[in-house]
């Protein structure tokens, strides 16, 4: 039996090759698994639950459910689709986790996480973050009518593409002092995230203490996924 972890999917209308190899995915293999983790970023943005009715946001939340009736499928929210909520988990299935998770995986404990807290050296999109977690913020933008959220969410995204041209790779990935704090927070377990694209496994050694850290990869021109198996970790290219 075996244990999946995705994230970053950043599925869209635009990208109907990557939709239909999770489609695949979810009606295949991700059902004879003992769990399916999916950590963050399933959806290229989430302008709030209203929008099921959109016909690839309904057809994914009714793929989950029949992956879901198999076996336990569990979301955790990314930087873009943190609007998630129990409307689109009843929908979907799947059992949302706040982060950081604490889980058992291979008789062992792992910490799940996003991966966008971690990139403490971007100050400015902390702060983006910290203003856009707020429930205030929340409630208000969710009051908004549903064509304006999408046209908001489209104007942040053009700019923080923008933003992103000048700023170094070494500042969008993870800090190594957040990841040792978030590890030494947690009693050392391996760490899995996603978000910074960057696939790898990392080993760190935290107050003497040896901790694995596993990135997920990004799903662009094909999947990527995590394989947790007694006899060991892998990851899976699907549909390359
Ligand atoms: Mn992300």
């Amino acid at each position: 039996m075996s244990v999946l972890f995705i994230s970053d999917l950043h599925l869209c209308k635009s990208r109907p090759g990557i939709n239909g190899i999770f489609l695949d995915f979810l009606a295949g293999r991700a059902r004879r698994a003992q769990a399916l983790y999916i950590l963050g970023d399933l959806f290229d943005y989430w302008a709030g639950d209203d929008d099921l009715a959109d016909a690839l946001n309904a057809a994914v939340a009714e793929a989950l459910a029949q992956c879901a009736a198999a076996m336990p499928v569990f979301l955790l929210r990314g930087n873009r689709d943190f609007l998630i909520g129990s409307r689109f988990a009843a929908a979907a299935g799947v059992r949302l986790l706040d982060e950081p998770a604490l889980i058992e995986v291979d008789r062992s404990p792992a910490l799940l996480a996003h991966g966008d807290a971690l990139c403490t050296d971007d100050v400015e999109y902390q702060r983006f973050r910290a203003q856009v977690r707020s429930p205030d913020w929340i409630n208000s933008f969710l009051a908004k009518p549903l064509s304006e959220r999408r046209h908001e969410i489209e104007a942040l995204r053009s700019q923080s593409e923008r933003e992103k041209q000048r700023k170094s790779a070494a500042i969008m990935d993870a800090n190594a002092e957040a990841v040792a704090s978030l590890l030494r927070a947690h009693g050392y377990p391996r760490l899995i995230h996603g978000h910074t694209h960057r696939p790898a496994r990392h080993e760190h050694i935290v107050d003497g203490r040896h901790c694995e850290r596993w990135v997920l990869g990004a799903w662009y021109s094909g999947g990527s996924v995590l394989v947790c198996e007694p006899n060991g970790w892998r990851v899976d290219q699907l549909g390359i």
